[in-house]
C-alpha cells in the first residue's frame, strides 16, 4: 500500500502534476495536510483513491474539520496542519497532542520544510511544501508511505 502525503501547494496544481508523472496514478491514499486555497476539488478528483485533507492557516473559508484521524493498516493516523499547534518554534504540542489521541503516526506541514522524526512509538511526518520550500535547497518535496505485506511501514522524503 502506497500513500501519497503533500502540503502547502498554495493554489498551485503543477507541482503536484509532476509529482504524480513521477509516482505513477497507483497510489492507494492521498494526504493533502493543510494551505490548499481552493483546489480541494482538483485533488479529490486528481486519482481514484481517499483522499484526506484539513485546512491551512490560509485556507480562511474551508469548512473542514481542522483535525482528522484515520488508520491507515495499523497506524492510528492524526491529521492537522499544525498552525494550532505551533510547530514553526517545535514539535513539543503536537507531540504532547499526538499522545493524548494516542495514534502513532501524525501527519502535518505549514513549516515547509520536510521531516520525518521518530519519537518513541510516534512518527512525525511534514511533506514540507510543494510549491514554496524553505528548507536549505529550496527543492519542492513529498512523502511516500509505503506499508509492506508483513505490516513494515517506510517512509521517505523525495525531491522535485
Ligand atoms: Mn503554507
Amino acid at each position: 500500500m502506497r500513500v501519497l502525503i503533500i502540503s502547502d501547494t498554495h493554489g498551485r496544481d503543477e507541482p503536484f502534476n509532476k509529482v504524480i508523472a513521477r509516482t505513477g496514478r497507483d497510489i492507494d491514499m492521498l494526504v493533502h495536510c493543510g494551505d490548499i486555497e481552493g483546489r480541494e476539488e482538483m485533488y479529490r478528483r486528481s486519482l481514484s483513491c481517499p483522499v484526506r485533507m484539513v485546512p491551512g492557516n490560509n485556507d480562511y473559508f474551508s469548512m473542514m474539520p481542522k483535525d482528522v484521524q484515520f488508520e491507515i493498516g495499523d497506524h492510528r493516523v492524526w491529521l492537522t496542519h499544525g498552525h494550532i499547534y505551533r510547530v514553526s518554534l517545535g514539535l513539543e504540542y503536537l507531540k504532547d497532542e499526538a499522545r493524548a489521541r494516542d495514534v502513532d503516526v501524525v501527519m502535518f506541514g505549514h513549516t515547509h520544510r520536510p521531516v520525518i522524526e521518530r519519537d518513541g512509538n510516534l512518527t512525525l511526518l511534514n511533506p514540507g511544501s510543494l510549491t514554496y520550500p524553505r528548507q536549505e535547497n529550496r527543492r519542492p518535496s513529498y512523502i511516500v508511505m509505503e506499508i509492506k505485506e508483513n505490516g513494515d511501514t517506510d517512509y521517505e522524503i523525495k525531491y522535485l
